[in-house]
């Protein structure tokens, strides 16, 4: 069997706005489709009614889910919360569990939540400029702490698929809330 070989490209990445162009595939995440994410179920639904703002987007540029590839995206988180909770990504372990992932932060500020099946617990704050590694096998979800988008970019093998199952069921280990003066982590 003959495997046709890929032929490179380049990508153009905003790093203000994270617009990845082109790309070929966008997905748009609204309060509605975090049913369960939030601690405040009640705000949630109020949020629901009063016109269901956007979550995140998230830009892809879609190659074989293979291993050996290697996916390319960006995540746009909006600023806002639900209750005091801010607004965050649904979070995902990887559906192969042994891959791994690279996220640049671009702008805004938030935090990247991680955690292991074994209970395993890690936080780290990110702003432009920052690189964080998601080891294999730790769950990841971002949250968006400041007044403006928080966009990132971020790496991922072909081959690693997502698992968001596991989280639905067991929840995330750490919320991240409006204090008083500052984002309350527990
Ligand atoms: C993909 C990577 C990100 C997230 C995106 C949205 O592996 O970790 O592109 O997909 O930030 O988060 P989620 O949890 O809804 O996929
Ligand atoms: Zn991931």
């Amino acid at each position: 069997m003959t495997v046709k070989p890929m032929v490179p490209f380049a990508l153009v990445l905003e790093f203000r706005s994270g617009k990845l162009e082109p790309h070929t595939s966008r997905i748009v995440r609204r309060v509605s489709d975090l049913r369960g994410a939030f601690a405040d179920s009640a705000a949630l639904e109020a949020l629901v009614k009063d016109g269901d703002p956007v979550v995140y987007e998230v830009l892809q540029y879609d190659v074989p889910e293979e291993t050996g590839q290697l996916i390319c995206c960006t995540t746009v988180l909006h600023s806002g919360s639900v209750g005091d909770e801010y607004f965050m990504t649904k979070g995902h372990y990887h559906a192969v569990r042994d891959t791994a992932e690279v996220y640049l932060g671009l702008s805004g500020q938030g935090y990247l939540l991680l955690m292991t099946e074994e209970g395993g617990i890690s936080a780290m704050p990110m702003s432009a400029g920052t690189v964080a590694y998601v080891p294999p096998r730790w769950a990841h979800r971002t949250v968006n702490t400041g007044e403006e988008p928080f966009v990132f970019f971020a790496v991922y093998p072909g081959q690693a698929g997502h698992d968001y199952g596991a989280i639905q069921e067991s929840g995330f280990n750490q919320r991240v809330r409006r204090g008083t003066d500052a984002p309350v982590l527990r």
